[in-house]
């Protein structure tokens, strides 16, 4: 009967010559714990989008000319927190929609990521923009077209916004609430 095996062994060797190669078990050491992903507000994630598109053209489709593209700049980035935010090229239909949109929150505080925006009035040109800290403020650059830091205090936007020395400016921030 031994023998009978034996040879079935060596029958199936031959036929399956698998070279089964010893291998010496060797204890894992258990993974490091990672620290948990640091969940970010909409705010938090909005602020490194801005960040991550500094020097670049946010608004690489061009409905409008880059000249121009502040709202649509601005559009695309708050479009890449949420999918279905329309791109907006008017400052006053951006300002409209973040009045109207639950997802923001009119504030007047001044703060990192904050949305300043001046809406068109028939006197003035709009503008907007974010916060990239409590004062400096991130934007289109009308000619470069891309979105870069030009504003280093506040009361520069202000005062931009009054240089048509027409009537009125008018900056509404909304901020992103903490959750969707
Ligand atoms: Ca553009």
């Amino acid at each position: 009967m031994k023998k009978l095996l034996n040879l079935w062994v060596k029958l199936l060797t031959i036929l399956f010559p698998k070279k089964i190669e010893k291998v010496d078990y060797v204890p894992l050491d258990p993974l490091p714990e990672l620290p948990p992903e640091p969940r970010l507000t909409n705010e938090e994630k909005f602020v490194k989008l801005c960040i991550e598109g500094l020097g670049t053209d946010v608004s690489p489709d061009d409905i409008v000319k880059d000249e121009v593209g502040c709202a649509e700049s601005i559009s695309n980035l708050i479009k890449k927190i949420f999918p279905d935010f329309p791109i907006l090229v008017s400052t006053r239909d951006l300002h409209n929609r973040l009045s109207l949109d639950s997802r923001f929150q009119a504030t007047l505080d001044r703060g990192k990521g904050r949305i300043v925006v001046s809406p068109r009035t028939t006197n003035t040109f709009g503008h907007t923009g974010v916060f990239m800290d409590d004062d400096s403020i991130a934007s289109n650059d009308s000619n470069s077209g891309k979105f870069v830091i030009n504003y280093l205090e506040y009361r520069d936007w202000e005062t931009d916004r009054k240089s048509t020395r027409l009537n009125s400016s008018h900056s509404a921030k909304s901020r992103m609430p903490s959750s969707a």
